[in-house]
C-alpha cells in the first residue's frame, strides 16, 4: 500500500481520540503557570502534543515509543550496513509503524524521484556572498522553494478543505525531507570544494547519497545514516521543532515553517552548540596544552576560566534532560566502536571533558543538568572523517531535524491543530498578582492603569 494512503488510514483512526478529547475532556487541568515559567521560558509546562517522540528528563529520547538502541534494532537496515536508512527511518516516525523491506523499498523508490532539486536553488545559492554562513544558506534554500508548495498552491485554489488540506502539507514535507540533503551537501561544495558539484547516486540511500556527494568515504555513510537519524527529533518543545510548528500552524506551509525551525536552529543555545564545542576544544588545545598532553587539571582550569568569564560550557546542560544524553552515548559507542576514532586524540579529549565537566558544573551549582547533551560528541566524529569546517556542522544537524519537523507538521494538519496563540500579560499584571498571591482565575482580569507605561497601548 503507498505510503500516503497508510498515512491516510492512520489519520482515520487517530482522529477520533483528538476530538474526544477535545469534546469531551477540554476543561480538565494537565499544568499549572507560574511568574517563572511567563518569564523563565514556559520551561517544562505541558501545553504542547505530539506521538512522535517523547523526552524524558532520566531515560533521553524515545522516537515512537522506542529507545535510540530499540530504533536501530527494530528499523530494516541499509546494505551491507548496521544502521537503517534515513527512508525507513522517514517512515517509521511518519508513520508510527516499523516498516516490511517492501515498504522500506518504496520509500526509497519515492525518495529518489523527490530528492531532485530545481535549478533555481543552486542559481540562488551561487548568487550569495561567498561568506554567507551556511544555516545561512540552507535557510535561504528552503525558503526559495516556497514558490513551489504543493501545499500553498492548494490553499490558493479556492478549494482549500480542512480535512484533505494534510495530503498537501504530506506532499512538501516529503518533498523537503528528500531535498535537503542533496542541498546541504551542494553548499557545502560551495563554500568548502571550490563548487565542485558531485551528481546523486541515485542507486544509494539518502545517508549513503550523501555522503557519496560531498566526496566522503565508505564508512561516513554510517556516520551520515546515524547522524540524520539521531537529530530527527526531541519532541515539540525545542526551538526549532516549535518554530516549525508555530510558523505552519497560521497555515504557512511546511518551506515557510522549516527556514523558520532552520534559524532557531542556528542559535548556539541549540543547534550551533556542536560547532561551538569543537571551537572550544581545538581553542583549549592551544591555549593550555601548549605541546603536553591534556590533563584532568588543565581541563578543570579551562572549564573554570569559561565559567568565570560569563560563559556557558557548550555541549552541558539540557533544559528537559537530567541525565547524559542517550544521543551522545549513541554516538560515543560508535567512536569506541571504531578502531581509528578509538584511538583519535580529539575523542580522548573529548571522553576527558565528559569525565570532568560535570564535576565543575555541579560544583558551580547553576545548570540544572551537568551531563553532556548530543552536540558535545558529534563534532569529533565530523572532525575525524575530514569534515573539519565546523561551521558546518549545524547544517547536518537541520538536515536530521527535518525530519522530525515534517514528520510532525503532517500530523499538526492530519489532527487539524489550531493556530498557536498563547496570552501575554503586562509586567504591572504579573506585580499584581504577586501581591495578591496569585491570579483569582474565574474575577473579572485585571486591566492595564491608565499610567502603567508599561501597559500595551493597543491591542493586537
Ligand atoms: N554552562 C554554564 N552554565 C550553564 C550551562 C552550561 N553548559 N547550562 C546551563 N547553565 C546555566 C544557565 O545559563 C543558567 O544560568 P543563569 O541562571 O545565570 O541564567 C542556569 O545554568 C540554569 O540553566 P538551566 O535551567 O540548567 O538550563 P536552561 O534550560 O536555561 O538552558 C541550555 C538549557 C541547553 C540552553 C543550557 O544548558 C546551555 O546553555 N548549554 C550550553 C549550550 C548547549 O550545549 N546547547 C545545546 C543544547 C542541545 C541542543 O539543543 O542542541
Amino acid at each position: 500500500m503507498a505510503i500516503k494512503e497508510i498515512l491516510s488510514r492512520k489519520g482515520e483512526e487517530f482522529r477520533p481520540r483528538t476530538m474526544k478529547l477535545i469534546k469531551d475532556f477540554g476543561g480538565v487541568v494537565i499544568d499549572e503557570v507560574t511568574i517563572d515559567h511567563a518569564i523563565g521560558g514556559v520551561r517544562d509546562i505541558r501545553c504542547l502534543v505530539t506521538d512522535i517522540s517523547y523526552l524524558d528528563p532520566q531515560e533521553g529520547i524515545r522516537f515512537r515509543g522506542k529507545t535510540i538502541p530499540e530504533t536501530f534494532a527494530a528499523l530494516p537496515k541499509a546494505k551491507n550496513s548496521e544502521y537503517p536508512t534515513v527512508e525507513s527511518f522517514w517512515f517509521f516516525l511518519l508513520i508510527g509503524d516499523v516498516p516490511t523491506e517492501e515498504q522500506v523499498e518504496e520509500v526509497l523508490a519515492e525518495w529518489k524521484v523527490r530528492q531532485n532539486v530545481p535549478e533555481y536553488v543552486w542559481k540562488l545559492l551561487r548568487a550569495m556572498p561567498p561568506d554567507s554562513h551556511p544555516m545561512v544558506m540552507l535557510s535561504s534554500a528552503i525558503l526559495v522553494l516556497q514558490k513551489d508548495s504543493k501545499f500553498a498552491a492548494y490553499y490558493n485554489s479556492g478549494n482549500f478543505n480542512k480535512k484533505v488540506a494534510w495530503e498537501y502539507v504530506y506532499e512538501d514535507a516529503f518533498d523537503l525531507v528528500a531535498r535537503i540533503p542533496v542541498i546541504a551537501a551542494f553548499i557545502y561544495n560551495l563554500k568548502y570544494r571550490n563548487d565542485a558539484q558531485i551528481a546523486i547516486d541515485p542507486t544509494l540511500d539518502a545517508g549513503a547519497n550523501f555522503a557519496h556527494m560531498i566526496g566522503q568515504c565508505e564508512e561516513y555513510k554510517d556516520v551520515a545514516r546515524m547522524y540524520f537519524i539521531l537529530h530527527s527529533d526531541h519532541e515539540s518543545g525545542n526551538v526549532s521543532a516549535h518554530a516549525t510548528h508555530l510558523v505552519h500552524s497560521a497555515l504557512s506551509d511546511p518551506y515557510y515553517a522549516y527556514s523558520a525551525g532552520l534559524n532557531g536552529l542556528a542559535g548556539p543555545l541549540h543547534g550551533l552548540a556542536n560547532r561551538e564545542v569543537l571551537d572550544w576544544t581545538l581553542k583549549f588545545q592551544q591555549k593550555y596544552c601548549h605541546g603536553v598532553e591534556p590533563t584532568r587539571e588543565l581541563i578543570t582550569k579551562a572549564l573554570w576560566d569559561t565559567l568565570n568569564s560569563g560563559q556557558v560550557v557548550p555541549g552541558y546542560g539540557h533544559a528537559v534532560l537530567r541525565k547524559t544524553d542517550p544521543r551522545y552515548m549513541s554516538q560515543r559507542e560508535f567512536c569506541l566502536a571504531t578502531p581509528g576514532l578509538k584511538d583519535d586524540p580529539l575523542f580522548k579529549l573529548v571522553s576527558m571533558i565528559f569525565e570532568v565537566a560535570p564535576g565543575v558544573l555541579t560544583e558551580q551549582g547553576k545548570a540544572k543538568n551537568p551531563w553532556p547533551n548530543v552536540d558535545a560528541q558529534s563534532g569529533v566524529i565530523q572532525w575525524y572523517y575530514g569534515l573539519r569546517e565546523w561551521d558546518f556542522y549545524t547544517v547536518l544537524f537541520g538536515v536530521g531535524r527535518a525530519l522530525g519537523c515534517m514528520a510532525n507538521i503532517t500530523w499538526d494538519r492530519i489532527l487539524g491543530y489550531a493556530i498557536e496563540r498563547p496570552k501575554s500579560v503586562t509586567t504591572a499584571m504579573l506585580e499584581q498578582w504577586a501581591a495578591e498571591g496569585g491570579r483569582k482565575l474565574h474575577e473579572p482580569k485585571v486591566a492595564p492603569a491608565a499610567t502603567d507605561t508599561k501597559a500595551p497601548s493597543t491591542a493586537h
